[in-house]
């Protein structure tokens, strides 16, 4: 008899481009749909809990969301002297809006997402991460944030892009010099800026791209590197960036020593690390 070794199937990330992927056995499906903009698919694994991907692109997971969304969304916020106001675009999930709300200065919080069905969806089958989208401090907008942020001017205190990865010419519509000059106009004066840019190791084009359309909008741009094992090839980056706060020299270890919420992976020595770049990246936007 024949021993039975596969699961039903193996959802496989496959670069063919660059020849590799990221494969897992998809142990239970919870949930698949195709929307408007894109096919939706949350499934359980062993390795990484439950995954949520957008067109077979893993976009987050339980075994490391918590990286993601803590450095994309603390690394601005401690930055800031006292938030009020944060704009996220993107972030369908939720994990980004929990984090921004572990911060009790905040008053609001704009997310604007592409596809309400993503927000649907992830309400109902990844509560661990979109439980705050409910938060009366929250209001939800589903339109194309490239649009969305053109009705702003001197508005926010935060603005974070949360956004799928770019794809072919110019990188679609959160990617463009444009969208950072109307994200630049959208941000108070000591406004902080994150957005994620990519990786340094395969797709490194993309990543120089946005950190170069990045400083030559902002007087102030940096990047900076963190573990993402679900997004291949494992490190990921974000660009902070504002118009006259710096990461390193103005940044208050004190303000996280004293934070009383639980934070997984972010710490004032992380924040500081995670600007310090290997030679390699150095070289690679060093002529920025
Ligand atoms: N929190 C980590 C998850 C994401 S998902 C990014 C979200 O951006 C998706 O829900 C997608 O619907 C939304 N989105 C895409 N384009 C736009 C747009 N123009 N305006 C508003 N929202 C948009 C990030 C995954 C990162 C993956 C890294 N490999």
């Amino acid at each position: 008899m024949l021993e039975k070794v596969y699961p039903p199937f193996i959802f496989n990330e496959f670069d063919r481009k660059n020849k590799f992927g990221l494969f897992m056995d998809v142990e239970k499906v919870i949930y698949s749909g195709v929307t408007k903009f894109q096919r939706i698919d949350i499934f359980e694994t062993k390795a990484f809990g439950k995954v949520f991907t957008l067109d077979g692109v893993p976009m987050t997971c339980e075994l490391d969301e918590f990286v993601y969304h803590e450095m994309i969304s603390h690394v601005p916020l401690f930055l800031h002297e006292n938030p009020k106001k944060v704009l996220v675009i993107g972030g369908g999930d939720g994990g980004t809006v929990r984090e921004v709300l572990k911060h009790p200065s905040i008053e609001k919080v704009i997310m604007c997402e592409l596809d309400e069905e993503v927000v649907e969806a992830t309400k109902k089958y990844l509560p661990n991460l979109s439980y705050e989208l409910n938060n009366p401090k929250v209001h939800l907008v589903f339109e194309d944030g490239s649009k969305f942020i053109k009705n702003f001017n001197n508005e926010f205190d935060v603005i974070i892009i949360d956004s799928t990865d770019p794809t072919e010419g110019g990188g679609g519509a959160l990617y463009t010099e444009s969208f950072y000059q109307d994200c630049f106009k959208a941000l108070t004066e000591n406004g902080v800026f994150t957005a994620q840019t990519e990786e340094p190791f395969i797709e490194k084009e993309w990543m120089i791209r946005a950190y170069k359309r990045i400083s030559s909008v902002f007087n102030v741009a940096k990047l900076y590197l963190g573990f993402v094992p679900e997004y291949t090839p494992g490190t990921w980056s974000w660009t902070f960036a504002s118009k006259n706060i710096d990461p390193i020299k103005d940044f208050n270890p004190e303000k996280v020593r004293n934070f009383d919420k639980e934070l997984k992976y972010y710490n004032e020595e992380m924040h500081v690390a995670s600007f310090a770049l290997p030679n390699f990246v150095k070289k690679m936007i060093k002529d920025i």
